[in-house]
């Protein structure tokens, strides 16, 4: 998978490229991160690419030349590949969406920074508009690296362990079932016996159930999406009867 990533702030996006999963799966040639500071698709004198917005208001704007001077170039005319938007206004990131990204073999990513960009961008040069949630960033480098990140953490190989991501949480449509490693005792807090019992069916049981409660206390939305079983139903009645009574 390639990212070729259009931003005014490379330096900034290097550090995280250049530790742990994302820096072997570069090493590795699994991924292939493209840096482009919009910059240098300047002519003027002062290399400018903002201005202020017709109308008024105050606030400056990423002027559209020097953004479509550098997509072009680099993502073909027509594009070759999605170019994405990050954008407070795009559609909020998932699990879903990442899987649905992680299969073209190239994305392209613009990241905006001050107001955003020049409409005409939105309208004539982007396929895709993200959003990674309801809260209000400085500018689009970050949601860049979250699209990556969770992208490539998808690509068969990224992760060590061959089980990969196929059992993320999100994935399962339940949230994790706790963790716990040594010491089986800290500060007085002990391990669930269970987890230290050996008998792999009852360790695989209390996981689902621990999943389900969990998910059932803090995302009852997500149970409305999630294939239960018979035996999860049951579970999850066991739990109303208890807050009924
Ligand atoms: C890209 C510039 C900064 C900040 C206006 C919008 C009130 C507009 N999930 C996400 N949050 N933020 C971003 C993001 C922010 C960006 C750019 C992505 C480029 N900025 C900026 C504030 C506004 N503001 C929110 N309204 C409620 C008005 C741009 C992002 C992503 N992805």
């Amino acid at each position: 998978m390639r990212f070729d990533v259009f931003t005014l702030f490379t330096a900034g996006l290097k550090p995280y490229l250049e530790i742990s999963i994302l820096q072997r799966a570069i090493q590795s040639g699994l991924i292939d991160v493209h840096l482009h500071d919009i910059r240098s698709w300047t002519h003027d004198r002062h290399h400018v690419t903002d201005d202020t917005p017709y109308g008024g208001g105050g606030g400056m704007v990423m002027k559209p030349e020097p953004i479509f001077a550098a997509v072009e170039e680099v993502m073909g005319v027509p594009l070759e590949a999605p170019v994405v938007l990050m954008t407070p206004q795009g559609k909020v990131f998932t699990q879903r969406m990442a899987q649905e990204l992680a299969a073209y073999p190239r994305i392209g990513l613009l990241c905006g920074r001050y107001e955003g960009v020049d409409e005409r961008v939105r309208r004539h040069l982007v396929t895709h508009e993200i959003s990674i949630g309801d809260y209000v960033l400085t500018g689009g480098e970050l949601p860049a690296l979250v699209l990556i990140d969770a992208i490539t953490r998808l690509i068969p190989g990224a992760l060590g362990d061959p089980t990969g991501a196929a059992d993320d949480s999100h994935a399962s449509g339940l949230l994790e079932y706790p963790h716990y490693t040594r010491p089986p005792e800290f500060r007085g807090w002990g391990v669930p016996e269970v987890l230290l019992s050996g008998n792999h069916a009852e360790i695989e049981r209390w996981r689902r159930e621990q999943a389900l409660l969990r998910t059932w206390q803090r995302r009852p939305d997500m149970l409305e999406q999630t294939e239960l079983s018979e035996a999860d139903r049951k579970y999850l009645d066991s739990l109303l009867r208890k807050t009924d009574s």
